[in-house]
């Protein structure tokens, strides 16, 4: 009996909705657009260092080039064949950048596109990144290879091939999204060839896939590729080791398909969770940080246990995907940097970060139509992510992951893991504060007054550094400092006009 239940533990732990991040370490970051050289270096010099427990990086397979517009980020949603070259490195970087990440402990998780292949109106010849022929009209990819029966156009049932309406589970599932050539995922040859690929990351060492476009393929279709994949590399991995799943699946209520059809299968995207939180933290619809007090399935979330969260990702931060006009991202760094604060203090889900670059915004009709631009480029030559003396990118890549407060913010969550949500006050309006058992307290205040209150915060007495406005440093705190009393109380002024208005304080910041 003690063996099975020692094994049915080390199931769950190692199945496909572990991230394999190492002991004490819970973040993932998405480092979009990155070169896997400058995704070496920051394992390295930075994500180790600091506590990140993986990266998700941009396809990794050849997709094909778009000169109109020119280079948009989207083209690498447009595979081309399953061989490792893209404007992001060759394939001896990747394996070089899964190496040395592995290495220092930080896991790599690959955006797998395999739901379909380029767009239908892509015409042919060879302007692919790694320079293989195909054919959109014919449907033929030779580098996989795949060829015309190896798509979905008998069973989708609409006049225009196309996915026309949410609303019929089918044609989410078996229509071109977009008009991308969509892949017949129910045949075993394409199965194959798809496992093929994840096959060999999983040898040069990837820990996991987020899925992209998940809803558009059939639960059952993703568990048959899934029941082909190989057990995570041992030269880094425990044996028996499944990778990491990340379905992506926008389920804003509503529509034909639903979240937990997917459940099975591994971990999937709460989008309900950025899309609510920007409308809390802006005030909009009489929202206010109040009413987080039962945060999570309290709010319609998915279950914690499946849910992957995130304030913004690299679609909806541009007005692609879903969420609308309340995400928050790095161009409202001040309440982003109070939405990412609560996030990562808040017990539900497993966080992401977004690691963005920025782009030249521009408006019509309420359209940003600037937002297929890519990352920033010389003649389409994607550039290095350079660091500035005060640890910040240059080269217009934002770096949100080396913001101090995202950055502290991700350590308070790694220092208060496992422990429950406690002490919640609120004073019913936009001041709030949570503790997370005995190891951290944050309080926000985002109202329009200040806040001045004794607080339980449920922390040994002491005198702690706020990791918010600064950090502990050779036994001094760069930043203010929260006093606890013996009684575990503690006083918290924060005046509504800072800039950020809120303080976190836990057990490795005390002085
Ligand atoms: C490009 C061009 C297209 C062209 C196509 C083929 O832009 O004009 O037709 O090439 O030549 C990315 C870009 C696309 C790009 C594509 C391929 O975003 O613009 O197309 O690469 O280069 C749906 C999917 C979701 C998808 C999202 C963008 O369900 O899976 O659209 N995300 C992933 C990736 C993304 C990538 C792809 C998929 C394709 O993360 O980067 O596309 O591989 C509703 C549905 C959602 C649906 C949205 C948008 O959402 O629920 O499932 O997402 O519509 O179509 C409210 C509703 C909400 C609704 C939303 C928007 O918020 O509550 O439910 O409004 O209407």
């Amino acid at each position: 009996m003690k063996f099975f239940l020692l094994l049915s533990a080390i199931g769950l732990c190692w199945a496909q909705y572990s991230p394999h991040t190492e002991q004490g370490r819970t973040s993932i970051v998405h480092l979009f657009e990155w070169r896997w050289v400058d995704i070496a270096e920051e394992c390295e010099r930075y994500l180790a260092p600091k506590g990140f427990g993986g990266v998700q990086v941009s396809p990794p397979n050849e997709n094909l080039i778009i000169h109109n517009p020119s280079r948009p980020w989207w083209e690498r949603y447009q595979p081309i064949s399953y061989k490792l070259c893209t404007r992001s490195g060759n394939e001896a970087e990747f394996r070089d950048m899964v190496t040395r990440c592995n290495n220092v402990g930080v896991r790599i998780y690959v955006d797998a596109v395999i739901n379909h292949m380029c767009g239908e109106g892509a015409g042919s010849g060879t302007s692919s990144t790694c320079g293989s022929y195909y054919n959109a009209q014919n449907k033929e990819f030779p580098g996989v290879p795949y060829s015309a029966w190896d798509f979905n156009d008998g069973k989708c049932k609409t006049a225009s091939g196309h996915l026309e309406t949410y609303n019929d589970a089918a044609q989410v599932r078996d229509c071109r999204l977009s008009g991308l050539l969509d892949l017949a995922l129910e045949k075993d040859y394409v199965r194959t060839k798809i496992a093929d690929y994840l096959n060999n990351l999983i040898d040069i060492g990837v820990a996991g896939f987020r899925l992209g476009t998940s809803k558009h393929m059939w639960p059952g279709d993703i568990k048959a590729i899934l029941d082909k994949l190989q057990n995570l590399n041992m030269s880094w991995f425990p044996a028996e080791s499944k990778p990491f799943i990340l379905q992506e699946v926008i389920d804003l209520g509503g529509e034909a398909v639903s979240s937990s059809e997917y459940f099975e299968n591994g971990l999937v995207t709460e989008f309900k969770y950025g899309a609510k939180l920007g409308t809390v933290i802006r005030k909009w619809n009489g929202e206010k940080m109040a009413y987080l007090k039962n945060w999570g399935e309290g709010w319609g979330f998915m279950p914690s246990d499946r849910a992957l969260v995130f304030v913004d990702n690299h679609d909806n931060q541009r007005g692609h995907g879903a969420g609308g006009a309340s995400i928050l991202t790095f161009w409202d760094a001040r309440l982003y940097k109070m939405a990412v604060g609560f996030m990562l203090a808040h017990p539900y889900g497993l966080t992401r970060i977004m690691s963005s670059y920025r782009w030249e915004r521009y408006y019509e009709n309420k359209n940003d139509v600037n937002s297929w631009i890519g990352p920033p480029n010389d003649n389409g030559v994607t550039k290095e992510v350079t660091i500035n003396p005060d640890t910040t990118c240059g080269n217009d890549w934002v770096c949100e992951h080396r913001w101090h407060q995202i950055r502290n913010m991700v350590a308070f969550r790694n220092i208060v893991d496992g422990q429950a949500l406690t002490n919640w006050w609120d004073n019913g309006s936009n001041q709030v504060a949570f503790g997370r058992g005995n190891k951290g307290f944050i309080v926000f205040n985002n109202d329009a007054w200040s806040l001045s209150t004794i607080l339980q915060t449920g922390l040994p007495p002491g005198t702690y550094c706020d990791v918010i406005s600064g950090d502990k440093v050779d036994g001094y705190c760069t930043g203010s400092q929260v006093h606890v009393s013996c009684d575990g109380t503690a006083q918290f002024s924060i005046s509504n006009s800072v800039e950020d208005p809120f303080v976190a304080i836990h057990v490795e910041a005390r002085l």
